[in-house]
């Protein structure tokens, strides 16, 4: 090998390993340029928008050939029935104690109490409550086209489409097609884990692009700002308090307790997929880092994370459900209306199924709080009031999404070792 080639494989080497820092140096630059050069943020933007389009080229291709790879190499085991209830009662368990996390806050905080109410409807964000019903999300497991599901990325259904898949795949009868097409998806994920890892490298880029974009957009009012964070500080403090106490006590002590896991560690292992989840706010452009995070750095088993990943990047969202149910109860405080215990069970609900039916895109989250609101009778006009600080919200709660999801894939990894272990 020739010394310039040498060279060139060491400078990678070395990228790759502190990729991290390079992605933190650029966060900060990002903010400094948004914020001392507005005006010249468009020379930037771009990035942010091209890194995007990278991790969502291979989102689906990643989806298909990693979960019909996963499953088909479940085999005929029992395994995937026994993975699929630990998968969902999990991801209900944490997005129920985020949310119980945010309801004790928001009651004893009472940031709504005495904010100023909107005095007009400022122009709402196309607010849609369908969607987030039991109903609504089971129909949008089932495509009525398999194609227009993969070309319009519709998690929900091509997750579903592919497990049918590597079902069947494992009762194809001619054991020679059966190791055929094993063969192929188990090669396709590799080539598109080798093309994620190529989009990988650009982070820093992209997101010292997209930091430029939301830093400029926020740093054009200063005065704005201020009066706002005046009337929505306690507001932003409860649902910031809310997702710090999930992220770092209650998930790393379920990762502790339930896998043996060093939290320290696993958050480590998962610190570029963190700061790319906070700089994109989508879990969904997110979920390739994720995956490729969490199988090369936190060890945890390929089947085990082809499976729960993609199903927890579009049902999993903990910080939503918690931002939901903290959202819907300022809202109701700020307009003096009481909301008893069953009406604030009801808040958790429907708190609950919002997180499950919102997508892994910017702002979901605000977009679905009118299924709380409507659910309760509270006016939709109250979402004016949170709507300004909803982007840096939505950035932080789109980490604790990613997070929690990182850390039921490894209690999920543990338990099935143990399992396994108790089977043989
Ligand atoms: N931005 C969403 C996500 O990607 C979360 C939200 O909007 O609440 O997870």
């Amino acid at each position: 090998m020739s010394l310039s080639s040498k060279n060139s494989k060491g400078i990678l080497a070395f990228y790759q390993k502190n990729l991290f820092a390079f992605i933190l140096i650029a966060l900060i630059a990002g903010v400094g340029v948004g914020y001392q050069l507005p005006q010249q943020a468009g020379l930037f933007t771009w990035m942010g928008e091209l890194f995007i389009r990278g991790l969502k080229m291979v989102i689906v291709p990643l989806i298909l050939s990693s979960i019909i790879s996963g499953v088909s190499n479940l085999g005929q085991s029992n395994s995937l029935g026994r993975l699929t209830l630990k998968t969902l009662g999990y991801y209900l368990i944490t997005s129920l104690l985020a949310i119980l996390t945010g309801l004790l806050l928001v009651n004893l905080i009472e940031p709504g109490v005495g904010a100023p109410i909107p005095s007009t409807t400022e122009s709402l964000p196309e607010l849609s409550s369908e969607g987030a019903s039991l109903k609504d999300t089971l129909l949008r497991m089932v495509p009525s086209n398999v194609f227009a599901a993969f070309s319009q990325g519709e998690m929900l259904s091509t997750i579903f489409f592919a497990v049918l898949f590597g079902v069947f795949l494992t009762k194809v009868n001619e054991e020679r097609y059966r190791t055929v097409l094993s063969d192929f998806f188990n090669a396709t994920f590799e080539v598109m884990m080798g093309i994620t890892m190529l989009v990988i490298l650009f982070t820093p880029l992209g997101v010292f692009g997209l930091v430029v974009d939301v830093v400029a957009e926020q740093a054009g009012d200063t005065v704005r700002l201020t009066q706002m964070a005046a009337s929505l500080g306690k507001y932003m403090l409860t649902v910031i308090g809310g997702l710090i106490v999930h992220a770092f006590v209650t998930l790393p002590l379920l990762v502790l307790l339930l896998a043996g896991i060093n939290p320290v560690q696993h958050f480590r292992a998962m610190l570029t997929p963190l700061i790319t989840a906070f700089s994109t706010s989508s879990s969904g452009a997110t979920l390739p880092l994720t995956m490729e995070a969490l199988e090369h750095k936190a060890g945890i088993p390929n089947h085990i994370v082809s499976f729960t990943i993609p199903l927890g990047a579009t049902i999993n969202m903990d910080g939503t459900a918690l931002y939901e149910c903290v959202a819907a109860m300022f809202i109701a405080q700020a307009y003096g209306i009481e909301l008893d215990f069953w009406q604030q069970m009801v808040v958790v609900i429907t708190a609950l199924l919002a997180s499950i039916g919102a997508a892994g895109i910017p702002m979901a989250g605000l977009v679905m709080i009118s299924v709380i609101l409507n659910a309760v009778g509270l006016p939709l006009e109250g979402v004016g009031m949170i709507l300004a600080v909803d982007r840096i919200l939505d950035m932080m709660r789109t980490a604790v999404n990613v997070w929690s999801d990182s850390c039921v894939a490894a209690i999920i990894a543990h338990s099935e070792r143990k399992s396994i272990h108790n089977a043989a």
